[in-house]
């Protein structure tokens, strides 16, 4: 009842107000507070986005290829770093791996690894109910970037409380850029990419800030595609009971993480899709990176317990019954 709520706080002395006195959540108290620091930072960086592209002509060619790279760049951070090593331990990575997915991370400013970890295993365990930050049912807007722009709701708190994240308290790497996230993925996203066309190839630093800037929101903007389009367009080979979908618009600007039916389905495998190296720019880094000796014991599922889980379950299965 909405009487008896109180306050609760986090470990890191948060409230959690819309939780009632039982722990559980009280419909009453939620929706919604706006973070409106989020909605006016967001809104900004779009603005100057759209700047940025007005100006696109401005641009010297030094500056454009350093945005494409760090575009890149930052998306490994996010898919073979924090995706598939960190939240799905999908392969092992040698300590100089993990520093450079780790400053690749911090480029393209996500949350740190552990919270963003924390985040998409909840994701992954409660998908499209009130416990996924992200939670699809709840519309296009709101999975894409809205959820950005509000309080999580309650449960997503309560659920992810019991989500295991002692693997990622445990790791130096982790650990490092946790604790100095903020000053670090500034300098990773904006100021070092933006002082080297400055210093290299005489770009002016407005021009290198702005290319910085769009070159982060095209991350967000493909990142988010992966819980909106891919949760709502597209194919349902191995699952049709679930919303993720095989979406390819998105596994071409995302790096390889459309084929999101399949990385449902099967969470643990290093490729994220039944179709290796195609499309998927991500996998055919870890490869290298395997080739080289720093990725090893990648995880794939067998062609067997694929096929016979599309038979099951998938669209051409004969199945009935959709979950939603
Ligand atoms: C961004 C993230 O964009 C994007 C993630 C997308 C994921 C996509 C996945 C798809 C697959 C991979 C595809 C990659 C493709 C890449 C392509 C690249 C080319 N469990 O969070 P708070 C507790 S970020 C357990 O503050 P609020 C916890 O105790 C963009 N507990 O919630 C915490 O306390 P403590 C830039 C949880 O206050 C307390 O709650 N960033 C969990 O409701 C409060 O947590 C932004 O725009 C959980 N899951 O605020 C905004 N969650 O501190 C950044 C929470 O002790 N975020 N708790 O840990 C925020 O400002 C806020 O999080 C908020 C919610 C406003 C969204
Ligand atoms: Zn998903
Ligand atoms: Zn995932």
């Amino acid at each position: 009842m909405a009487g008896d709520s109180e306050v609760q706080q986090t470990e890191s002395g948060k409230d959690v107000c819309e939780l009632d006195a039982t722990g559980d959540v009280d419909p009453k108290l939620y929706p919604k507070r706006i973070i409106w620091k989020n909605v006016i930072l967001l809104s900004g960086l779009h603005v100057i986005s759209i700047y940025a592209i007005s100006r696109a002509a401005h641009f010297k060619a030094f500056t454009v290829t350093l945005g494409i790279i760090t575009y890149l760049l930052g998306g490994l951070g996010v898919t073979a770093g924090v995706h598939r090593l960190w939240t799905h331990r999908s392969y092992k990575a040698r300590l100089p791996l993990r520093i450079l997915l780790m400053i690749c991370n911090s480029m393209a400013l996500q949350n740190s690894i552990f919270d963003w970890s924390r985040d998409h295993r909840t994701h992954h365990k409660y998908s499209e109910t009130n416990a996924d930050p992200h939670n699809a049912t709840r519309g296009f807007f709101f999975s894409h970037m809205g959820w950005l722009l509000v309080r999580k709701h309650p449960e997503v708190v309560r659920k992810g409380r019991g989500i295991l994240v002692n693997d990622l308290l445990h790791d130096p790497v982790v650990a490092f850029q946790r604790r100095y996230y903020v000053p670090l993925a500034i300098a990773c996203c904006f100021v070092i990419p933006s002082l080297i066309p400055w210093y290299l190839a005489g770009e002016s630093l407005v021009n290198a800030y702005l290319v910085s800037a769009l070159r982060y929101c095209l991350t967000l903007h493909a990142t988010w595609c992966v819980n909106s389009l891919a949760h709502m367009y597209g194919n349902k080979p191995y699952d049709k009971r679930i919303h993720p979908s095989e979406n390819i618009l998105t596994a071409s600007i995302a790096l390889g993480e459309g084929f999101h039916n399949y990385h449902h389905t099967f969470p643990h495998d290093y490729a994220t899709s039944e179709y290796g190296m195609k499309l998927n720019l991500t996998t055919a880094f870890i490869d290298f990176m395997a080739l080289i000796g720093l990725a090893y014991d990648r995880r794939v599922i067998g062609k067997e317990a694929v096929n016979s889980r599309k038979k099951k379950t998938g669209e051409l299965s004969g199945l009935a019954d959709a979950r939603w």
